[in-house]
């Protein structure tokens, strides 16, 4: 791999990780994989602080040496480029043209960081990550009825649409899809919520779609 292609720090579980791992297939960008472990420490370190001063991963480093932290910043500029960069595979078209849908995308990439990863990721990250229902009892018990809200607004939606980028699938969807897909390992039951299931379905049909195991 040579040195000046994108590196990817990140945590493999993580689903704000994910949502990078999935655009640069999508994309068809080489990039190479760098581990951080959360859990011991190696986000705080003072090497990977100078990198990302907030401490969190994802954080993509580009193949000029800029650092870029925040998971929808980062899909929002490899979207970006993609329009731009011949060497990428733009067909993908991850982000619309028009002023008004591309606001509609930022509302649900906003709506994402807000109010839906703040209960939905953190309760997985207590149950399935931490693997500690016991000590984290009040705050999953806080939480679920927001998660729930933010699915519901999901559900509502895709009531009256296929996707959440304006109408085609893009960032949004991406965004979306990394922790709704394995909100069940945060205790979301997504059986009540059909439209997610169909929607969920046709994000996983999309070209170059890989998991968040893979
Ligand atoms: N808003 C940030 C959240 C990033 C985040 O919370 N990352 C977690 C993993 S999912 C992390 O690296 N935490 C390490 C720490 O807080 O030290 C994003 O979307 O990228």
């Amino acid at each position: 791999m040579p040195e000046n292609t994108y590196q990817l720090y990140e945590m493999a579980d993580s689903g704000n990780c994910y949502k990078v791992r999935l655009i640069l297939n999508q994309l068809n960008i080489a990039y190479e994989r760098r581990p951080i472990n959360i859990l011991n420490g190696e986000s705080r370190t003072p090497e990977f602080l100078e990198l990302n001063p907030n401490g969190r991963t994802p954080l993509l480093i580009l193949p000029d040496g800029t650092p870029l932290a925040e998971s929808n910043a980062i899909l929002f500029y490899l979207a970006e480029l993609s329009a731009s960069d011949q060497q990428i595979n733009h067909s993908a078209n991850l982000v619309p043209e028009t002023p008004l849908a591309r606001a509609q995308t930022m509302q649900w990439l906003f709506f994402e960081q807000y109010s839906h990863e703040p209960f939905i990721a953190t309760n997985r990250f207590y149950l399935h990550i931490l693997k500690d229902p016991d000590q984290f009892e009040a705050q999953i018990a806080a939480n679920q009825p927001k998660g729930c809200a933010a699915l519901g607004v999901m559900e509502n939606h895709l009531g009256h649409a296929p996707f959440f980028s304006a109408g085609a699938y893009g960032i949004a969807d991406i965004a979306l899809y990394a922790y709704t897909h394995v909100a069940h390992q945060g205790g979301y039951d997504l059986s009540a919520y059909p439209n997610i299931g169909m929607w969920m379905e046709s994000v996983q049909n999309q070209p170059h779609h890989v998991g968040i195991g893979e």
